[in-house]
C-alpha cells in the first residue's frame, strides 16, 4: 500500500503558500510514489500556479496529486500517515483529534519558512507535544547539510542544462510570450513587491549603453513599473521604450513555464520564498525582494543569506552585490551598486553556477521529508 500525505496549505497571501505546497506534492507524487491530497483554501490562487485547474472543484486530480478545497465547514476525512501544515496553518481540531485516534500512528509536520539564519540547524527536526499526545515535528528548510535542503526536482539541473544549451527552445519560448529578442541586449525578468528602489534601476537601465529587456510578469511589480513609465494601464503583450530600456509585459504564467523563464534570462529579480529558490536553481546571478515583516526581521534573514551566499566571491564582487541586495530591500538608490554589478558579472555569472551545483549535491527537501518519515517510523 502507498503511503498517505496530506499537506495542507492556508493562502494568507501572494503565492509563496500555495507555490511551495504545490511544488512538493506534485515532487512527492512523481518521485517518491506517495498518495498526496493537497488541501487548499483558495483555489484561485492555485489556478495561478497550474492553469489547468478547475476553481470550482470540491476535488480534483492534477499532476497526480488529489487537490481538495479546504472548506471552512470541515468535512470529516480519515487522516494519512504523514501530515504536513505549512507555514504553521491552523489544523482543523476535528482532522487533528482524528489523527490522535488514528490506529496506525500518523506524522505530523510543520513545514516552516525558509531562513540561512544560523539557528535554524538547531530546530530543524525538534519534536514540539500538543495535546491528545501527539508530536509536531518543525521540518526547515535550508541551505546547510544540517536542515531540510530545498525543493528540487531530481532532473531539474539536468532540464535546466538542456534548455540552456538549445538556443532554439529559448528563443521560440520567448516567442510565445511575445518577446523578439534584440540582438546584443541583455534580458532581465522581474518579480518583485511594490519597491521604492525600483525607479532607479529602471533610470540605470535605460541611461546605459547596454541594451537591456526587462520582462515583467502581471502582478505587484508591474503596477511601480507602471508607474514609473508614467503610462496608464499596461496590458500583457505590451512593449515600452525608455533609452536603452525595453519593458515587456509578459503572461503571469504556470510554475514550469516560470521557470523556463528564469533559465533564458541574464539576470533575475525574485521575491517571497519559491521564486527566490527558482531563481538560484537558474544559476544565474539573482536580486532578491525578500517579503518585509515586522521590527525589520527580514533584514536579520536578508544578512543571513547574503553572508552564505557571497561567501568565496573576490571581495569586490561581494561588496557590490551586498550593496544591491541591501539596497533594493530598503528603498535606497541601487544605481551605484547596480553599475559595479554589471561590471562584476563574469564573476557573479560563474558564482552563480557553482552556488547551484553545491546546493544540488545536498539531499532536497522532499526526499529529506520521505527519509525523515522512514527514520521516525
Ligand atoms: O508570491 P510570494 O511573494 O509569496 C510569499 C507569500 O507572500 C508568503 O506569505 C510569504 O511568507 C513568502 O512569500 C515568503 O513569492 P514566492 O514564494 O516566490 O511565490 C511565488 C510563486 O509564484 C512561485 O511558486 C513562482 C510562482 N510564479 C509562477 O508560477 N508564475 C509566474 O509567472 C510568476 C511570476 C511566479
Amino acid at each position: 500500500m502507498r503511503v498517505t500525505w496530506d499537506i495542507f496549505c492556508s493562502v494568507v497571501d501572494n503565492y509563496g503558500d500555495i507555490g511551495v505546497t504545490w511544488r512538493l506534492a506534485r515532487q512527492l507524487v512523481a518521485e517518491h510514489d506517495v498518495a498526496v491530497r493537497l488541501w487548499v483554501d483558495d483555489l484561485l490562487s492555485f489556478v495561478r500556479m497550474c492553469p489547468a485547474a478547475d476553481p470550482a472543484a470540491l476535488a480534483q486530480v492534477q499532476q497526480g496529486v488529489e487537490v481538495r478545497l479546504w472548506a471552512q465547514e470541515w468535512q470529516a476525512v480519515e487522516p494519512a500517515d504523514v501530515v504536513v501544515e505549512a507555514f504553521a496553518c491552523e489544523l482543523p481540531a476535528a482532522y487533528v483529534a482524528a489523527m490522535a485516534s488514528r490506529e496506525r500512528k500518523v506524522l505530523w509536520l510543520n513545514l516552516e519558512y525558509l531562513s540561512a539564519e544560523d539557528w535554524v540547524e538547531g530546530c530543524h527536526g525538534l519534536p514540539s507535544m500538543q495535546s491528545g499526545g501527539l508530536a509536531k515535528f518543525f521540518f526547515f528548510p535550508g541551505f546547510s547539510a544540517g536542515t531540510g535542503g530545498l525543493l528540487r526536482e531530481r532532473d531539474l539541473l539536468v532540464r535546466r542544462d538542456a534548455f540552456q544549451a538549445d538556443t532554439k527552445a529559448r528563443v521560440e519560448f520567448l516567442q510565445g510570450l511575445g518577446v523578439e529578442l534584440l540582438a546584443g541586449a541583455r534580458l532581465i525578468s522581474l518579480f518583485c513587491y511594490e519597491n521604492a528602489a525600483l525607479a532607479s534601476w529602471l533610470d540605470v537601465l535605460a541611461g546605459d549603453t547596454v541594451r537591456t529587456q526587462l520582462l515583467v510578469p502581471e502582478g505587484r511589480a508591474l503596477a511601480s513599473v507602471t508607474h514609473w513609465l508614467g503610462e496608464g494601464e499596461l496590458k500583457v503583450g505590451a512593449v515600452l521604450r525608455r533609452g536603452a530600456l525595453q519593458i515587456h509585459v509578459v503572461p503571469f504564467m504556470s510554475q514550469d513555464e516560470y521557470d523556463l523563464l528564469l533559465w533564458s534570462c541574464d539576470f533575475n529579480a525574485v521575491r517571497g520564498e519559491d521564486s527566490f529558490i527558482r531563481a538560484q536553481w537558474a544559476g544565474r546571478p539573482l536580486l532578491w525582494h525578500i517579503y518585509q515583516q515586522d521590527e525589520d526581521v527580514h533584514l536579520d534573514k536578508l544578512n543571513a543569506f547574503i553572508a552564505l551566499y557571497t561567501h568565496g566571491l573576490p571581495a569586490e564582487a561581494q561588496a557590490c552585490l551586498s550593496s544591491l541586495w541591501l539596497a533594493w530591500n530598503t528603498g535606497a538608490d541601487v544605481g551605484g551598486a547596480w553599475r559595479q554589478v554589471h561590471n562584476a558579472a563574469p564573476e557573479l555569472d560563474q558564482h552563480a553556477a557553482k552556488w547551484a551545483l553545491e546546493q544540488a549535491s545536498r539531499p532536497d527537501l522532499a526526499a529529506a521529508l520521505v527519509q525523515f518519515y522512514l527514520n521516525w517510523l
